[in-house]
């Protein structure tokens, strides 16, 4: 018998003839009902609106795969560098329509659905989308990945398959309520496991050193707990290419070991009580948005997706050749610090396993990673306590030392006898405990380092690391994030997509800098009308979706002024909250009557992190005051808060499209880009923001006369701080502020209790870290403005309109472009 050969040639030449992709009308009828049929088990007239949903999703599934494998294959014959996204979060949002569009299916799945009497827009409203991200760094993986196969660059994203996303939020009297989010247990129809290729994660143990057969000392690391890393893989379809890229998520598992210990051991209950703990690595996405908890079972999370990802890009991809070429065919993008322990992985690999001399290993592993920071919060920056980390990872350690005790050398050649900076820049800090600043190992250990909008990362080079930034200039550069037109543009909104290809043509979807053809349309009265009528008709959308799936009824005829985000203090939900009790202080006061106020919806989303208390608090505060605002006679209904619970991607697919006014608040100099804000003025929605995060591109981009600026900018911040800031100084003599803040402790919100909320007031009142009472004026009057100017709708519609045009730069499209221009240097390879 001839011993296999690894090649299927003779068969892959025929598969055509057998089967077929599911293109046609009558196909995908056909292979939907064989789905539905023959792979569920589930006649037509039974089957219910989940198990369409699943056969349908299969059907598009399917219609993925021919251009999936063709990539692959592609890829590995023409040895094409990948670039390799590791990211600890990928937050998706629902996949149906998004496959459909990129399959150029969706008018046959419409006709196909149809003939069988179902309805496609049903169907996809069925779909719970998956929440495996906290916000804007998972939402941008997911933006990044869809704009890498948009343009046929070969590219992967490796990440953690969460058993729970990120958890499901529901109000109980106005408290936020987390539940699971059990999004697995009814399959995902998107996946596709391959446990053939599972790989194994070690941990624990020590390390010993031993000479080889060379006689050269070497180190090994005798790991002491095992376990598997099974690969998940998810299609990511590009838009107009047949390139068809890969997301690969890795669930853990108990390896083999386990079950030999179960079968051997006395102790059953024990041994399967240790599975769980191996399978608790993938459980649960950690709920908080910058701020790392540290705790053990986030490392072993972080460690267990890197290892598994570099093993398999290693192994799987690269197979046997020669690791010195390794930055010529991967780079590896670390999204923020989660997935820096792969710089001493990838070191461990070369030098223990691969035999490779310090200095060679050192070369590879530096010109193969690059670092993306995503924060200016000082407790957002990862570290990682010695003794746990020599503890879970001892050879890691190790290998950390030694990159910092050559780092460290290199600090004191260039600055001789400067003890302080050397202090300063080394990778261990000693107080408050020693621990591993995974910022610095990513910037010693990284070729590039950027920031994600300009002032974000000039910040950074000024701030943050600026003693590394003094030391070597060259490695800092900015990329500004961007956001994915076709899901944000082209899916979530139709009427103004419909709009857009009569006036410019259907090519923007792919090239957003074709937006700027738009601009003389503000100056068209019958295209401001249109323009007007989409806004409308979208905000009527809104409403009918919040009405069934919130049971709010709103009206539809107002301002939608919309802050969406995670609920986190230096975003400022309260500096919104109390505009909101100002106005309705002014009417209660008599000093402007209700009839005369601009009718307006404000709508808020937000998570608080399960753990994160004032948040929470702010989220009660939010939901008592929208429950007197919303029934007080005397606004006359001009006034409504809406604060449906769990904001999600496939909200905000709907709710964004209906802004007018997108809330952009941040204190200057914390939000390091914010992508809400690209997404609203995408969708022609005007900007009220500070200086802060891309805001400041965003307004030079739209002009001052089309962005509602407000607050301090970053210097002056600083100033205030270096002053020495008093928020009570500023209580005392503004009467409206006095007056808002009287109205929340008078107890009006809170039957009458005065100190509800006194834990949000006194922070406020005494404290105020993010200077939401130094901002306050500067707020309010320009809300102020913002209300005459909603009044003028020609001019309204004018700057919605040019918002549009000339915020192009924003897709991430240009943001990979400037990666692959400043970084990451991989050419595309389009299938044919
Ligand atoms: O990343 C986004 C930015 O647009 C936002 O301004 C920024 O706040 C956000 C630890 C984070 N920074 N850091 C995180 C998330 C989860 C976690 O466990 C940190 N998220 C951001 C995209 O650049």
């Amino acid at each position: 018998l001839e011993p296999p050969t690894g090649s299927v040639q003779p068969v892959t030449e025929n598969i055509e003839r057998f089967i077929s992709s599911p293109t046609t009308v009558e196909s995908f009828k056909s292979e939907f009902c064989r789905q539905l049929r023959y792979e569920q088990g589930v006649d037509l007239v039974d089957a219910r609106t989940e198990d369409l949903y699943q056969a349908l999703a299969r059907t598009v599934r399917s219609a993925m795969v021919d251009g999936w494998i063709a990539t692959q294959a592609s890829h590995r014959a023409a040895k094409a560098k990948t670039v390799a996204y590791l990211s600890a979060e990928f937050l998706m949002g629902p996949q149906l329509e998004n496959a459909l569009l990129s399959t150029a299916l969706t008018e046959v799945a419409r006709t196909a659905l149809a003939e069988l009497e179902l309805d496609l827009d049903e169907l996809t409203a069925y779909e719970t989308e998956p929440g495996l991200g906290n916000g804007g760094l998972g939402r941008l993986a997911a933006c990044f990945i869809d704009s890498l196969a948009a343009k046929s660059i070969p590219a992967i994203g490796y990440g953690i398959r969460y058993e729970y996303g990120i958890f499901r939020q529901t109000f109980v009297d106005g408290r936020q309520v987390e539940q699971p989010d059990r999004w697995l247990v009814k399959g995902s129809p998107w996946e596709l496991a391959q446990p053939e290729n599972s790989v194994t994660v070690n941990f624990g143990g020590h390390t010993e050193q031993y000479t080889d057969e060379t006689g050269a000392p070497r180190t090994r690391w005798v790991p002491a707990e095992q376990v598997l890393a099974v690969p998940y893989n998810y299609m990511v379809p590009g838009f107009e290419t047949r390139n068809v890229n890969t997301l690969r998520l890795w669930s853990a598992k108990a390896t083999d070991a386990f079950d030999l210990q179960i079968f051997n051991s006395g102790d059953y209950e024990s041994a399967v009580r240790r599975q769980t703990v191996a399978e608790n690595i993938s459980k649960v996405l950690y709920p908080e948005d910058s701020t790392p908890q540290g705790k053990e079972l986030r490392l072993k999370q972080q460690y267990f997706f890197v290892a598994a990802s570099l093993r398999d890009y290693l192994d799987t991809v690269l197979r046997d050749d020669d690791l010195s070429t390794l930055p010529e065919r991967v780079v590896f993008q670390l999204n923020d610090t989660h997935p820096v322990i792969g710089v001493p992985e990838l070191m461990r690999i070369l030098l223990d396993e691969r035999g490779l001399g310090w200095d060679e290993a050192w070369d590879i592993t530096r010109r193969t990673f690059n670092y993306t920071c995503h924060t200016l919060l000082p407790e957002a920056l990862e570290v990682w306590s010695v003794d746990l980390l020599g503890r879970l990872l001892p050879r890691h350690l190790e290998i950390i030392y030694r990159i910092n005790e050559d780092f460290l050398g290199l600090v004191r050649e260039t600055y001789p006898g400067d003890e302080l900076r050397v202090r300063r820049m080394s990778i261990i800090q000693e107080r408050p405990e020693r621990a591993v600043r995974m910022a610095f190992l990513a910037t010693v250990g990284s070729t590039k380092v950027n920031g994600v909008a300009a002032l974000h990362s000039q910040l950074l080079a000024d701030k943050v690391l600026d003693d590394f930034s003094a030391l070597w200039p060259e490695k800092f550069t900015n990329v500004t994030n961007g956001v994915t037109p076709r899901r944000f543009m082209r899916l979530s909104n139709p009427g103004l997509s419909g709009l857009l290809d009569e006036a410019i043509g259907t090519g923007w979807t792919n090239d957003l800098a074709q937006l700027a053809k738009l601009e003389p349309f503000a100056d068209d009265a019958s295209f401001r009308a249109e323009f007007r009528a989409v806004k409308q008709a979208n905000k009527e959308r809104f409403v009918r979706l919040l009405a069934q799936r919130d049971g709010i009824e709103l009206p539809a005829d107002a301002l939608y002024d919309v802050m969406v985000k995670r609920l986190h203090e230096y975003k400022r939900q309260m500096l919104k909250l109390l505009h909101v009790v100002t106005l309705y202080d002014r009417v209660l006061k008599g000093e402007v009557k209700a009839s005369d106020l601009q009718p307006r919806v404000v709508v808020f989303g937000a998570k608080a992190a399960p753990g994160y208390k004032m948040a929470k608090e702010i989220i009660h505060l939010i939901n008592r005051v929208a429950a007197v605002v919303n029934n007080a006679p005397e606004l006359e209904g001009r006034l409504r808060i809406a604060f449906p619970a769990n904001y999600n991607v496939t909200l905000a697919e709907r709710l964004i499209p209906a802004a007018d006014l997108s809330e952009q608040i941040s204190l200057a100099g914390k939000e390091a880009s914010g992508t809400g804000n690209m997404k609203f003025a995408l969708n022609g929605a005007l900007t009220i923001g500070t200086d802060d995060g891309a805001n400041v591109e965003i307004r030079q981009l739209v002009g001052d006369e089309n962005f509602f600026l407000f607050g301090m900018d970053e210097p002056a911040v600083q100033a205030l701080e270096d002053r020495g800031y008093n928020p009570t100084s500023y209580y005392e003599v503004d009467a409206g502020l006095r007056g808002a803040i009287d109205l929340i402790s008078s107890g009006l919100f809170s039957d009458g209790d005065r100190t509800a909320f006194e834990f949000v007031i006194s922070d406020l009142l005494y404290k105020d870290r993010f200077m939401v009472l130094a901002d306050y004026r500067s707020y309010v009057d320009t809300q102020d403005r913002v209300e005459v100017a909603y009044r003028d709708e020609d001019a309204w519609t004018r700057s919605a309109i040019l918002n549009v045009a000339r915020t192009g730069f924003f897709t991430s499209d240009r943001s990979i472009q400037d990666y692959l221009d400043r970084i990451w240097h991989a050419p595309a390879k389009p299938i044919a």
